[in-house]
């Protein structure tokens, strides 16, 4: 075990018994919901997983640990304290040595998630490629870290306040699988269609299980996107969301939030501006990638060799 890894009771537990684990992310509860909303479904997601028969491990850096499973108290102080910083790779230093409060994002949780044996984690929507990228060059780390670090992530695609499209290019140029789930269609987050195609469609946890198994066994590293859409009936319509995600953007041109602040502005705007319904939206298809995610951890825990090391 890494000298910097903290593991839960539970965490641990379910290691020494052989149990599938699914990693979950805090950036989304520190930095992508509002309180006490973020807290409750970082609970809530984490019970899905339990019940889908895996073990959740919800990853955060604190006290100068990286924790792996976090208590309630933990993730109470994450969804309230203002100095909760949001950790990319870049970051993870920096916060470690100063012992902070630290949030993972996608790229920062893939990192922890491998280096304690996981490799199944799932959040809402990963970052990607900003709209204006071509002056901006505001392309998430997230993308990058796909490319290089064995994690498959579950998420319901990204959100259109990105460049779904550039999103998609430079993830094949990084040589990462989209994978979509029931249906060829990469989702848009809060609406099931982008009008853009995965690369692939395998809809069954077996079949998603295989096709990552074969990938790491080929020794092609880097992460998978698992891409699973809203559920129908939590979906918003899509020419609200559009008009909405227009005026946020707008919103963050004119006061020139730029940098890692960028993305919380802009979730923070959408759900004002849609008086908190693309929140219930955010909440419904976290707990169905919950689902997905903990049925993927089982199937993957059945492949031999597959367990953690
Ligand atoms: N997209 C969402 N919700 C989120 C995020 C992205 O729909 O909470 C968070 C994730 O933690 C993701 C991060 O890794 O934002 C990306 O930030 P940036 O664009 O600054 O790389
Ligand atoms: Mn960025």
């Amino acid at each position: 075990m890494h000298q910097y890894l903290l593991l839960s009771p539970e965490v641990a537990s379910a290691r020494a018994a052989g149990k599938p684990v699914v990693a979950l992310e805090s950036t989304i509860i520190s930095h992508g919901m509002p309180y006490p909303q973020n807290v409750q479904t970082a609970k809530e997601v984490e019970q899905v997983i339990r019940d889908a028969g895996a073990v959740p491990a919800t990853i955060a850096l604190l006290d100068g640990k990286i924790c792996i499973g976090l208590s309630d108290a933990q993730l109470e102080l994450l969804g309230t304290s203002p100095d909760a910083i949001k950790v990319s790779r870049r970051d993870m230093a920096y916060v470690l040595s100063k012992r902070l409060v630290g949030a993972t994002t996608v790229a920062a949780t893939m990192i922890c998630a491998r280096m304690a044996g996981i490799s199944v984690f799932v959040t809402g929507g990963i970052g990607g490629v900003h709209r204006g990228a071509e002056t901006s060059f505001d392309i998430s780390a997230d993308l990058q870290e796909l490319a290089r670090t064995d994690v498959a992530v579950v998420c319901a695609g990204v959100k259109s306040i990105l460049d779904i499209g550039l999103t998609l290019e430079y993830l094949e140029t990084l040589g990462v699988p989209v994978v979509s789930v029931g249906q060829p269609g990469f989702p848009a987050f809060f609406t099931r269609e982008s009008g853009f195609k995965a690369d692939f469609q395998l809809d069954t946890p077996l079949e998603q299980a295989s096709f990552i198994h074969t990938k790491w066994q080929l020794g092609l590293h880097g992460g998978v996107v698992v891409a699973n859409p809203v559920p129908e009936a939590s979906a918003m319509p899509k020419e609200e969301i559009d008009r909405i995600t227009g005026q946020a953007l707008r919103e963050a041109g004119e006061r020139g939030v730029t940098g890692k602040a960028v993305t919380p502005f802009l979730l923070a705007r959408i759900k004002e501006l849609t008086q908190g319904r693309s929140l219930a939206t955010n909440i419904a298809l976290v707990k169905h990638n919950a689902v997905v995610g903990a049925q993927l951890a089982v199937a993957l825990h059945q492949i031999p060799g597959m367990q953690p090391v």
